[in-house]
């Protein structure tokens, strides 16, 4: 199967489990406008349904990642624009998202864009990457999670930094400060992100569905309501075949095919 072109994305086929979704605005430095991310909803979806795919790689061009929401299309939303907002739908969705995703990010990934990244389990960066919450420049703040996601990727005083000066980091600072779990040179940030992409479509999929809502679970719980998680979430996997073949697997020293039962 060829990649499939979207208006503003272009979706690879699934392959080694993995499906690669580019971000395809050149003109708005991939500004996530509502169409995007209806189109990136609906891609989801897909993909959520698919046993084909195991993992997403979310990226976006060499000089940008994304600017940020649409500046231009927010300038036409009033209150009542903003609270009837559809696009708030497709961030739920995105945050719904059940599989990982890995952000490959290059070049700018500012406000929404920087948001958009963090809705990510894993950022892989390349070295020119530059990570940023402007909005306060335009009389906002961040409005898709940012002020907590940030919060709990870097901790209180960069989080502030970034968030009221609205000054970008680099991507050594963003790896330094935890947001970015590796940086590579920027023409192998995709590559690389492909590679774990594929690592982690190789294990069980239902141990790595668990084991994202348990780290995920742990960023918005106290430590004991997240072991209990953990621990029913353990009990949950022994039940499943993949488990038995992963066991047997390691005994008589052969690779395990995991199934997802
Ligand atoms: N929106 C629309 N167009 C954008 C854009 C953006 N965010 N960023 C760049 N562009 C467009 C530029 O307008 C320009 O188009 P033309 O004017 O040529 O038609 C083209 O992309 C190239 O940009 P530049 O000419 O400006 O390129 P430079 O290299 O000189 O500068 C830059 C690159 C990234 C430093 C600059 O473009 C810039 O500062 N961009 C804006 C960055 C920014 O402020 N981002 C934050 C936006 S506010 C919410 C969810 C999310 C949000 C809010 C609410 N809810 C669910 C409630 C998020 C808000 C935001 O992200």
């Amino acid at each position: 199967m060829s990649d499939t072109s979207m208006q503003t994305l272009i979706v690879g086929a699934p392959s080694n489990g993995v499906q690669l979704v580019t971000l395809n605005r050149p003109e708005a430095l991939n500004a996530l406008n509502t169409q995007l991310l209806g189109e990136l909803s609906a891609v989801l979806d897909a993909a959520e349904a698919s046993d084909d795919v195991r993992a997403v790689v979310l990226t976006g061009s060499s000089r940008a990642f994304a600017a940020g929401a649409d500046i231009k299309e927010m300038a036409e939303r009033d209150l009542v624009g903003i609270l009837n907002d559809p696009r708030q739908q497709h961030w739920q969705r995105i945050t719904r998202f059940p599989k990982p995703v890995i952000a490959a990010v290059n070049g700018f990934c500012l406000g929404g864009g920087c948001e958009l990244a963090m809705h990510a389990d894993i950022i892989i960066a390349g070295e020119d990457a530059r990570f940023g919450q402007p909005e306060i420049n335009l009389g906002i703040m961040p409005g898709a999670g940012g002020t907590q996601r940030l919060l709990r990727a870097v901790g209180k005083s960069m989080a502030m930094q970034m968030v009221l000066t609205g000054d970008a980091i680099s991507a050594r600072q963003a790896q330094q400060s935890g947001l970015v779990s590796e940086i590579t040179q920027p023409e192998f940030t995709v590559e690389r992100a492909l590679a774990v992409a594929a690592s982690i479509a190789r294990k069980a999929p239902l141990a790595v569905r668990l084991a994202k809502e348990s780290v995920l679970k742990g960023m918005d719980t106290d430590l004991a309501s997240g072991l209990r998680f953990e621990r029913h979430a353990f009990t949950v996997l022994a039940g499943t075949a993949d488990r038995n073949e992963g066991i047997a697997a390691f005994q008589e020293k052969r690779k395990p095919e995991f199934n997802g039962q």
